[in-house]
């Protein structure tokens, strides 16, 4: 499998990097690629610390603790407030990742949600979907560059036994479903991560360790876009809960991926845990 190491790649200026521009090569090609190395492993271990200890009440019941969209069967989408380590820039707005966003949909990308998938211990997999469907039904559809991407950085090692997600490469480009195509599980260690074009087709698989898996995820997109479906059914999820002021507080280029919540005016609300 291609992966993509992103060690010593931190000198160069990123956005001419060739190794991540090959990264983004791959991408738009596969529909996803693996990004190793992009965090230090003991800032995982601390986001690992901190979810399960901030987000305690979601991981004992997911269903009473708080806004919560269950996804498939004992997996759960919450949101992740910006504050303590979940709002290092180094996560949210990761250069290697950043640079890999900006070259796949260009430099106005936003950074449209910010949460967690947490899969709980026996949580079966997931039926094979995509984030977001093509956006229109002419066959063109299938062309186009893409509109938005999941980047997945797993707190946990994701792998055979804690649950990785499963991917379809080049299901991206596919106008109708196929049932013969080759997968891909990768095994993606604590500090390297996964972006998928939000077209390509995936499933979450099982967790058999007794352990919660928990999944920091974000939603990159071009500036007109915001998701349709996965907070639909359950608007008091917030898409980004943001402190006030945080977003005026940050350096380029992360201030840059969440202006537009302050435009809208969707920043100045107080989160909804305190
Ligand atoms: O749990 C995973 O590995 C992926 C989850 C996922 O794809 C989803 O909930 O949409």
């Amino acid at each position: 499998m291609t992966r993509f190491d992103c060690n010593g790649i931190s000198a160069d200026p990123l956005g001419s990097s060739g190794q991540l521009a090959a990264a983004a090569d791959f991408f738009i090609r596969e529909g996803y690629v693996v990004l190793d190395h992009v965090l230090p492993r003991d800032t995982v271990e601390a986001l690992h610390r901190a979810f399960l200890s901030d987000y305690a009440a979601f991981v004992r019941d997911a269903a009473t603790a708080g806004p919560a969209l269950t996804v498939s069967g004992k997996r759960h989408m919450i949101s992740l407030r910006f504050a303590g380590v979940f709002a290092d820039p180094l996560v949210f707005a990761n250069p290697a990742v950043v640079a890999v966003v900006h070259q796949v949909l260009e430099a106005t990308a936003i950074l449209e949600a910010y949460g967690c998938i947490l899969s709980m211990p026996g949580a079966p997999a997931q039926h094979e979907h995509h984030d977001g469907p093509h956006l229109f039904g002419s066959a063109l559809s299938a062309m186009l560059p893409p509109y938005a991407l999941t980047f997945a950085l797993p707190l946990v090692e994701m792998n055979e036994t804690q649950g990785s997600t499963m991917l379809v490469p080049g299901s991206h480009r596919w106008q109708a479903r196929r049932d013969d195509a080759a997968t891909l599980l990768p095994v993606v260690p604590p500090g390297s991560c996964v972006l998928w074009d939000y077209r390509l087709r995936h499933y979450g698989t099982e967790n058999r360790s007794p352990a919660p898996r928990p999944l920091l995820y974000g939603t990159y997109a071009r500036p007109w876009y915001r998701d349709p479906v996965n907070f639909r059914e359950t608007p008091e999820l917030e898409r980004l809960d943001l402190p006030p002021g945080f977003v005026e507080s940050l350096p380029e280029p992360a201030r840059r991926l969440l202006g537009h919540a302050t435009a809208t005016g969707a920043t100045g609300a107080p989160g909804r845990r305190a």
